[in-house]
């Protein structure tokens, strides 16, 4: 059945899923959007598609040490959330609350995030999609926002660079909102450039597109704030004409993906339109870019996605990209095709302002 990474001798098998239950224990309050059915859906999803599943190999994660999650979060912070484990409910944030299970299952998920990292370097495995809750984009250094306590990726670039020497991470973010607290975490630095795509004025109300970073960090922040409505060929565009030329010059060693799944057509915080099939692409643009400049070093890391149906096909077409499949169109995971590869105005018009707002630090024709 499933490979064990440690015994793994087969070529085929490359892509690590780090998951455990631990994720569902943190609970949140009824109707609340971040919820564990989300992750629920997702692992249900994994097993009634062993042909996916079968050539994942399954990792249970570790957790993170209070030194590594210090890299991004003041000691206050980490020992605030530690506190809330023996409580029932503690609220940290309008939109943000602990369980019992949160301090666990938040040490996890950083822990996921960095045990795909040690596997992606170690090379026992090629790539990694770390399926974890609760999400991190949003966590600031000492505040927790939007559904995020720790940030799961900000940690893993930190651990990226600090552990291992790395001097150039790519960071691409398509969450539905702006990750504020990534973006923060590294606004004045260029060893992360960080990318998002994200619905805009909206929630958390940061990401405008002359936000690009400060002092030595300068043109290593690149926002693409959308209006809604953007789709499959939207996002693609974005992709193939911005993010791939970027990265390009920047020549990361590694790519780290806060895949959102709020920009998926019927979610209901959002108003994008990405279908599965969207999914598919936008991630086999990235994977095909690591494989083209990094080794193939990218990890996914799971953020947003509130309609469990759409994330769950939605992150088993993502994996089909990390695992090179080819055969989509006639498999029952991907269900649409995008319909028109004619792109919006506005994502024209965004598009035409990015390379403005950039021209001094990217070229975008290459
Ligand atoms: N208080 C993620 O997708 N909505 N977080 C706020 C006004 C918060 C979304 C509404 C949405 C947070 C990871
Ligand atoms: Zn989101």
């Amino acid at each position: 059945m499933l490979a064990d990474y440690q015994s793994l001798t087969m070529q085929h098998i490359e892509t690590a899923i780090l998951k455990d239950p631990r994720f569902l224990e943190h609970k949140t309050r009824i109707g609340h959007p971040e919820s564990p059915e989300r992750l629920a859906a997702i692992y249900a999803a994994l097993e009634n598609n062993g042909f996916v599943y079968s050539r994942c190999i399954d990792v249970k994660p570790r957790k993170a040490t209070y030194q590594e999650i210090a890299l991004n979060h003041s000691p206050e912070y980490i020992d605030r959330i530690e506190k809330t484990a023996s409580k029932d409910y503690v609220n940290l944030d309008p939109d943000t609350h602990t369980s019992s299970g949160s301090w666990e299952a938040s040490v996890l998920a950083v822990g996921a995030v960095l045990h795909g990292i040690e596997l992606i370097r170690s090379q026992k495995i090629r790539n990694a999609f770390a399926l974890v809750r609760p999400p991190g984009h949003h966590a600031e250094r000492s505040k927790a926002m939007g559904f995020c306590i720790f940030n799961n990726i900000a940690v893993g670039a930190c651990f990226l660079h600090n552990y291992y020497k790395v001097n150039r991470i790519l960071i691409v973010d398509w969450d539905l909102h702006h990750g504020n607290g990534t973006q923060n975490s590294f606004y004045s630095s260029p060893h992360v450039l960080y990318i998002s795509t994200h619905q805009y004025p909206y929630y958390p109300g940061t990401g405008s597109i002359d936000e690009i970073g400060s002092g030595e960090g300068k043109g290593y922040t690149i926002n693409i704030p959308l209006s809604g409505g953007q789709g499959d060929a939207e996002y693609s565009t974005i992709m193939r004409e911005i993010i791939v030329p970027v990265a390009r010059q920047y020549c990361p060693e590694f790519i780290l993906v806060s895949a959102g799944y709020d920009i998926y057509q019927f979610d209901p915080l959002g108003t994008m339109n990405v279908t599965p099939y969207g999914f598919y692409e936008m991630a086999k643009i990235l994977v095909e870019l690591a494989d083209e400049i990094c080794q193939g070093r990218i990890l996914f890391t799971l953020e947003g996605g509130y309609h469990h149906e759409g994330l769950a096909t939605s992150v088993l077409s993502t994996l089909r990209a990390l695992l090179h499949d080819e055969r989509n169109g006639s498999i029952e995971t991907i269900k649409t095709k995008k319909s028109s590869s004619a792109v919006c105005r506005q994502t024209q018009q965004a598009l035409e302002q990015v390379r403005k707002v950039h021209r001094d630090f990217w070229k975008f024709d290459m």
